[in-house]
């Protein structure tokens, strides 16, 4: 019975440790995504709709390029360079596009992130420009490019259901890290180390699950601490709540 409260105690004291580990990455995690809605300002591109041009060059913690490629769907449609938007969904947004009018909606058909949230959020365009599904199919190819490297980064994706949404290259080298298609409404994280810049696929268009128009994706980056500092935070944590635990077993004694 001692045994089993001494094992119990022990197992609280690791609970409550990897508690601490997890709020402390929480409390020093910065988001890589520009603090106010509009439309990022890709390179060679810079801003093609009427909204707020967002340049990220100087953003803190780090700054960062954004370029978009063109790319072609499974039946060979080829598709533009996809324009950027920082979006919170809980304000819709009425605007143009190379002219062409465009609504982002609080309530979007397919891509809808949790209110009060900033995503990226990709407008997938045809080769003369045109907005697809009036603006409202978040698909794109883009290079991010950081002005340093960093040391660990999350890239988190909402909403990938149908595969197509990938890591294609890491730091100028070819790369294949895959999401997981799942449920309507998914999140999944990527976490990479060492960045200096990564190209991503984020949705696709006509895919199995939409033919008609394609799987939308948006996605979020945050720059996270260091391991080694966080672990240290939570392995004194440790130490210190299993020291205390100790203790009182000795005075129960
Ligand atoms: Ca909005
Ligand atoms: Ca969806
Ligand atoms: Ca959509």
């Amino acid at each position: 019975m001692k045994k089993l409260t001494a094992a119990l105690k022990l197992l609280t004291a690791s609970t409550i440790g990897f508690g601490i580990i997890s709020s402390a990455s929480v409390a020093s995690a910065a988001s890589l995504v520009p603090n106010q809605e509009g439309e990022v300002s890709l390179l060679g591109l810079g801003c093609r709709s009427s909204l707020n041009c967002i340049h990220t060059t100087s953003l803190h913690p780090v700054g960062y390029t954004v370029e978009s490629f063109g790319f072609s769907a499974a039946d060979g449609t080829k598709y533009g360079k996809s324009l950027l938007f920082v979006d919170d969904r809980s304000t819709p947004q009425e605007f143009t596009v190379n002219g062409f009018g465009v609504k982002f909606l609080a309530e979007d058909e397919g891509t809808n992130p949790a209110l009060g949230q900033k995503w990226f959020r990709p407008m997938a365009v045809n080769r003369s420009g045109r907005p697809v599904e009036n603006g409202r199919l978040e698909v794109g190819l883009f290079e991010f490019v950081f002005q340093s490297v960093i040391d660990k980064l999350e890239l988190t994706f909402f909403d990938v259901e149908d595969p197509g949404t990938l890591i294609s290259n890491l730091n100028g080298n070819l790369s294949n890290i895959l999401t997981t298609p799942g449920d309507n409404g998914n999140l999944q994280t990527v976490t990479l180390t060492n960045v200096k810049s990564f190209k991503v696929q984020l949705g696709s268009p006509k895919t199995s699950t939409f033919p008609r128009t394609g799987d939308g994706v948006n996605l979020q980056l945050t720059k996270v601490p260091e391991p080694g500092t966080v672990f240290s935070l939570g392995a004194l944590a440790i130490g210190g709540v299993v020291a205390a635990g100790k203790r009182k077993r000795v005075s129960a004694n």
